[in-house]
């Protein structure tokens, strides 16, 4: 990695908290209202998917197919029964390393962004405490497109005032690394050399990532 790194852009849902597994109790209570199952192995299929995309791949599942009135209230009641469960989130639940290398991150005047999929996901920063460590918060409430897309990630970029080859992208999606790719940023995944290959350095988390760490990858 050549250019020097400015600016740190993380996802949400996988690299700083694990709400996958409140989206899975939602979407599977959702299933079993609508009369099937749904496994985990069912949610893995959701990571990093927006709240529309996520309901279509679970009717999918189902062999269920709804017109656009009927799919949106399914997905509010999902989304009602989510935010409930977050609602009493706290800095517990924030994943390991993943405060340490935030402050690291403002302590070394690097900038930090947020770049999640998620319309919820100034609850879960403020409930958890996160808020106070970001420059900018660009999430699903901001964007029209979802990952690959790369906008979330463009728009956090300009909102720092950085370019992309100045950021690293820190992803639990394979849609995410793409969406990073594509917006002309170094990523590093957070999960299994398996399915995030495509990143520039694979990590099981944040754990394992540090100021210096992130100096040695721009020498
Ligand atoms: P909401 P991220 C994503 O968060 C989740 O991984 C994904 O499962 C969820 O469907 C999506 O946010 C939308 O979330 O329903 O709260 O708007 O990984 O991009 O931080
Ligand atoms: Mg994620």
């Amino acid at each position: 990695m050549t250019n020097s790194v400015k600016a740190c852009l993380f996802d949400l849902d996988g690299v700083l908290v694990d709400t996958a597994k409140y989206h899975y109790l939602a979407w599977k209570r959702l299933a079993e209202e609508l009369g099937f199952a749904f496994t985990e192995q069912d949610n893995e299929r959701l990571k990093g998917v927006s709240r529309m995309a996520s309901l279509d791949i679970l009717l999918s599942i189902g062999g269920i197919s709804l017109e656009e009135a009927a799919r949106l209230e399914l997905a509010e009641r999902k989304n009602n029964w989510y935010v409930d469960m977050i609602s009493k989130m706290d800095r517990s639940e924030i994943l390991p390393g993943a405060l340490e290398f935030l402050q690291e991150c403002r302590n070394n005047g690097i900038k930090v962004a947020l770049g999640s999929a998620s319309k919820n996901a100034m609850t879960i920063l403020n409930n958890t405490g996160l808020t106070p460590y970001f420059d900018a918060i660009v999430d699903g409430t901001k964007t029209a497109a979802a990952k690959p897309d790369p906008e979330v990630f463009t728009l956090g970029a300009a909102e720092l005032g950085v370019s992309p080859e100045e950021c690293i992208v820190f992803e639990d999606a394979e849609a995410g690394i793409e969406a990073a790719a594509r917006a002309g940023m170094r990523s590093i995944g957070i999960g299994s050399e398996e399915t995030l290959g495509e990143a520039n350095l694979v990590i099981p988390s944040l754990e394992h990532m540090s100021y210096r760490r992130l100096s040695e990858l721009q020498a």
